[in-house]
């Protein structure tokens, strides 16, 4: 088989069913080839940007991986933004890109992007984990291979494979063999590390077991698929759980533990409990602590007793801060070994279960768990986000999956709305690139037809990567595009005003009809201008079941629900 072929093939046979691309001629072989591979569908993006955010999407919300397609040379360089969150976010996606053929490398060819010329090869390497070139048709099974191990090994994130175009025209002979399973699913754990934990959990010399432990779930569960042990965990041990933005929906959100989002968009229950001085054993299971889940570092989340961390990935564990037990595996399987423990090793920690109970309810007690909830309900004009996110909750089925984009309406999401599902809440927390929810919906989408889903986005963003909604059309992925239309980068306005007119129009944007742009590319779409017409037009688009955007009009001068991380952000000082 032709290595076009065999690439195509193997992707399908590793359970595959849409690759993201756009045609140029360094990949003109793979295209009779797209075209005669069956179970696998292409989907042609408007830009390479779109493409690789799109296989984004189709690996956060499918949970395998992602694949993209683009020319060396432009082709390559369009994908860097979107490479670059993937790896922040280690979301396993591959790459293929075309390059001329090996003979004419360094001879100023066009579009020679080789190493011997603009060497793309390396402009992505410091963006994935691996990237490299096939320069002999004998390593096309041999780089495949190890390229989706690295990809999936561990803590997962891009790889990039660059294919010569003679290279892509040559018979592989070595047959494709699936990935073991182990791969998808890593079930490892340090079986002494979890004896540690606990030791600590349900001390047997007698001494006091903790009874102030709290769980903080990070993405890890996600990748884990660890939601179901988590609340199984959760549930014997009466422990409350709360989650970082990035793993919203990980833990069910109305579940009586669940204390929401810890960090930026975060949640008072999580942040009061978290902040207060109270919390004797902080369990971290895969999170790696960054700025905007600590709440800017700050150091009143360490507990007095012990810090615990949990995460496949040895180098994030101790990186922030010095833990008092590592445990190094994964979060589901860590969980699964203490369930299997019998009564005579849970009684010391179960024993204190009515104890935590009672923190539970003082915690309910001691104030809402959103910050200025009444916006929920504002009958403002322009409208308030905190609104249209309330009123998108009540209307959407239980199981919509929410792709998020950079602006202030990222916070509004994470406050306001609700996740009950692991991979039901997908948006680039780490590198927050403008536009990616937009092209990161379609693959998401891709990846799970069977459920709702619904992008929300900035008119900022739609400046960026608002295009992409042609692909939904073109395609007839049932996307819902929301776009919050307040007439400005929002986040930058609400910033830039304090700094008087002349900075506050520099961060203005036209007020444009998104809708009959969106009409003009073959979606559906609707304008919204009334708190009233929120809901029915939430209705209309989710039975429409086709690609619809919604206009939605807001006031850009709503302040977002961020002020513990503002006030964290003006506090802090570098101890060390
Ligand atoms: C690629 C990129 N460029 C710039 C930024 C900085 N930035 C963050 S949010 C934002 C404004 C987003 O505007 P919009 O999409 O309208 O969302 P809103 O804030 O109004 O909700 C900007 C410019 C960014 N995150 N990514
Ligand atoms: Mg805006």
């Amino acid at each position: 088989m032709l290595t076009t072929g065999y690439l195509l093939e193997a992707f399908r046979q590793e359970g595959i069913t849409h690759v993201f691309l756009v045609p140029g001629g360094l990949i003109d072989p793979f295209l009779p080839a797209l075209a005669a591979t069956p179970g696998l569908t292409p989907v042609v993006a408007a830009h390479e940007g779109g493409a690789a955010c799109m296989a984004d999407g189709y690996a956060r919300a499918g949970g395998r991986f992602g694949v993209c397609f683009a020319i060396g040379g432009p082709g390559v360089t369009n994908m860097v933004t979107a490479v670059a969150a993937a790896r922040t976010d280690f979301s396993p996606i591959i790459v293929i890109s075309g390059q001329v053929p090996t003979n004419w490398e360094g001879r100023g060819g066009f579009q020679d992007s080789s190493p011997a010329a603009l060497n793309d090869v390396a402009i992505l390497q410091p963006l994935t984990i691996s990237s490299l070139m096939v320069e002999n048709v004998h390593l096309v099974n041999h780089h495949l291979r190890a390229s989706l191990t690295k990809m999936l090994a561990g803590a997962k994130g891009p790889v990039h494979i660059s294919v010569p175009t003679d290279i892509q025209q040559t018979e592989v002979q070595a047959p494709w063999v699936t990935l073991d399973e182990t791969l998808y699913n890593p079930r490892f754990v340090d079986r002494h590390g979890v004896e540690r934990l606990w030791r600590l959990l349900a001390p047997a010399d007698g001494s006091p077991a903790p009874v102030r432990i709290l769980a903080l779930a990070g993405a890890g569960v996600e990748k884990s698929g660890a939601t179901r042990d988590l609340v199984a965990f959760a549930e014997r041990f009466e422990i409350p759980v709360a989650t970082t933005l990035r793993a919203k929906g990980v833990f069910p959100e109305d579940h009586r533990l669940s204390l929401g989002i810890f960090g930026y968009a975060g949640h008072r229950p999580a942040i009061d409990t978290i902040l207060s001085g109270g919390v004797e054993v902080l369990l971290v299971l895969g999170s790696g602590l960054s700025q905007r889940d600590t709440l800017f570092w700050d150091r009143r989340m360490l507990p007095s007793r012990a810090l615990v961390q949990v995460d496949i990935d040895l180098q994030v564990i101790g990186r922030t801060w010095p833990v008092e037990v590592p445990v190094v595996g994964d979060c589901g399987r860590v969980l699964q070994v203490v369930m299997s423990y019998d009564y005579n090793l849970t009684q010391a920690l179960e024993s204190t279960n009515p104890q935590r109970r009672a923190w539970l309810a003082h915690i309910r007690d001691a104030g809402p768990r959103l910050y200025e909830g009444e916006n929920t309900g504002s009958a403002a004009l322009p409208l308030h986000p905190a609104r249209v996110i309330a009123e998108l909750r009540r209307v959407m089925p239980r199981d919509t999956v929410l792709v998020v984009d950079s602006g202030a309406h990222r916070a509004f999401c994470g406050h306001y709305w609700e996740s009950y599902e692991s991979r039901s809440y997908l948006s680039a927390t780490n590198l927050g690139p403008m536009g990616w929810a937009i092209p990161a919906g379609i693959g998401a989408k891709a990846a799970r037809p069977d459920k709702p889903l619904v992008v929300v986005t900035g008119d900022g963003c739609m400046l960026m990567h608002g295009m992409e909604i042609q692909t939904a059309a073109r395609y007839g992925i049932a996307a819902i595009f929301l776009v919050i239309n307040n007439g400005a980068l929002g986040n930058v306005w609400l910033r830039a005003v304090k700094e008087g007119p002349g900075p506050a129009a520099l961060t203005e944007i036209p007020v444009h009809d998104w809708a009959a742009f969106a009409r003009s590319l073959g979606l559906q779409a609707a304008t919204v201008q009334q708190p009233e017409e929120l809901a029915p037009a939430f209705q209309q688009a989710l039975e429409a079941n086709a690609p619809f955007l919604l206009d939605v009009r807001c006031d850009r001068a709503c302040t977002t629900p961020v002020t513990p991380y503002n006030q964290a952000k003006q506090e802090w000082v570098d101890s060390d």
